[in-house]
């Protein structure tokens, strides 16, 4: 795809997203899916289940995807999934920030999950803004019967206020390659799974940068560790600053942790958005005048 295209396809399905609250990406990266489900299945065999209501009994989960195998990177960074999360949560960030990357098992028995919306981990106001957008990759077919994810459509953005659940919900039915993208403020949860086999799959989240992470991601991705990354991965799991000045090492861009000597004494350095530096030049240079 060249970028034309791309962009093309970025407004297409954010588009479909922001009217629906959802949408279901085919084809994308089939292959790497796959090798990445069998680069996980000790993990899935040796994690134990989880515990509580929410999470559910009969379901495994783990994160640190990053580091389990050299597959996730490319999930992480699909240009066309970065791209769409950019154009829905930019109104309200600088930049975006990975939330988490988690494998999920759903195993025979396991219930229907409570329908939630992600972006209620946060207690910020609801209704306006977007805060996550999250992709479901399925590395099973998802069916009906396996506990496919439920999804109630146009549940999003000001209809979150609303706390009665509609019983317009559905199993978004897929099988590997294709992306289940949908905001935080969309109703879903996992399906229930009556069949005999494991439900495989991984949900890959993206919020507004300047937000804590549901994944802690500078102890899942601890600089020894995002070293290795590309720049721009290393960005996304927080090796960058929030302007203004969040997120920051000594007063500097915490990506001077991946360099290979970081000075003892650092000199604090601003780093502020254009309105802001423009501010803060006026606000100096009026301060001169009065001196001079
Ligand atoms: O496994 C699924 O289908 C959805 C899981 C989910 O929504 C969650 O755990 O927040
Ligand atoms: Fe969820």
């Amino acid at each position: 795809m060249n970028i034309c295209q791309l962009e093309r396809e970025t407004d297409r399905w954010a588009e479909r997203l922001l009217v629906d609250g959802y949408c279901v990406i085919p084809d994308l990266l089939t292959d790497t899916v796959q090798a990445l489900d069998r680069d996980l299945a000790a993990d899935f065999e040796r994690t134990p289940f989880c515990e509580g209501g929410f999470y559910g009994a009969r379901t495994k989960r783990f994160g640190r995807l990053l580091v389990r195998s050299g597959h996730a990177e490319a999930v992480v960074m699909h240009p066309l999934i970065t791209g769409i999360v950019e154009r829905v949560l930019s109104p309200w960030c600088d930049t975006i920030q990975l939330n988490l990357t988690q494998a999920i098992a759903l195993h025979p028995g396991a219930l229907p999950q409570l329908p939630h919306r992600d972006q209620d981990m946060w207690r910020g106001e609801t209704g306006e803004v977007e805060y996550l957008v999250n992709v479901m990759w399925p590395f099973t077919p998802f069916t009906r019967e396996n506990g496919a994810t439920l999804v109630w459509p146009e549940s999003h953005g000001r209809r979150a206020l609303d706390p009665t659940i509609p019983s317009t919900e559905f199993p978004v039915e897929m099988s590997p390659g294709s992306a289940l993208v949908f905001l935080g403020s969309t109703l879903h949860g996992a399906g229930g799974n009556r069949t005999n086999a494991i439900r495989r799959g991984c949900i890959v989240s993206y919020c507004l940068g300047w937000l804590k992470p549901y994944e802690n991601q500078w102890l899942a991705y601890p600089p020894e560790v995002a070293r290795h990354f590309s720049p721009e991965l290393a960005a996304l799991v927080g090796y960058q600053q929030h302007r203004p000045n969040l997120g920051n090492y000594e007063g500097r861009c915490p990506s001077i942790l991946l360099g290979d000597e970081i000075a003892e004494h650092l000199a604090a350095t601003d780093a502020l958005r254009p309105d802001q530096a423009e501010m803060v030049a006026e606000f100096v240079a009026g301060q001169r005048q009065a001196a001079a």
